[in-house]
């Protein structure tokens, strides 16, 4: 089973409107240390197309909708975002890809860690082999 959690916010609303906070380590599971987002794509663009080794990220369909394809080296699972009250959390050593973007897709993602490339893995025969080795390390150490 590929392992993600989709988080239910809080909304505070009435007839004017709809507001959801979000804070670091109470309803964002990490410190978070860098915010971005993204729009602006074309409906069939496939973005992604990598995983993360040490990453933890919350990704939110502020507005439109966008289909996230989570993969974990043997099993892959389509997760639809299209609520700004639903953040899907992803861990490190998922693979990760995203598509299906609605015109007005806004997709903002709260990131666990400031910005490094060498954090990614964008070749996923790469990311296969490391999550294959990281499993013999965890059998030979117990
Ligand atoms: C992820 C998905 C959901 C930066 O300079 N700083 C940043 O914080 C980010 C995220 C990207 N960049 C640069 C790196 C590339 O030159 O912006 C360019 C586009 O990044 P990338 O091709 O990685 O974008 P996506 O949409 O494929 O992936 C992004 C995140 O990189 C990734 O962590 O999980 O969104």
């Amino acid at each position: 089973m590929v392992k993600y959690e989709l988080l239910n916010f809080n909304v505070r609303g009435n007839h004017e409107g709809s507001l959801v906070a979000l804070e670091s380590s109470k309803n964002i599971p990490f410190d978070i240390k860098r915010v971005y987002y993204i729009w602006g794509n074309k409906n069939d663009v496939v973005r992604g197309k990598h995983a993360h080794r040490k990453l933890e990220q919350v990704i939110i369909c502020t507005s439109g909708s966008c289909d996230f394809i989570l993969d974990n080296g043997t099993e892959r699972t389509t997760v639809h975002l299209n609520s700004p009250s639903q953040g899907l959390y992803i861990k490190s050593n998922i693979w990760r890809e995203f598509t299906n973007f609605s015109s007005d897709c806004v997709v903002m993602v709260l990131a666990s860690e400031h910005y490094d490339e060498k954090d990614y893995i964008r070749d996923y025969k790469t990311f296969v082999n490391e999550i294959k080795s990281a499993k013999t390390y965890n059998v030979n150490v117990r």
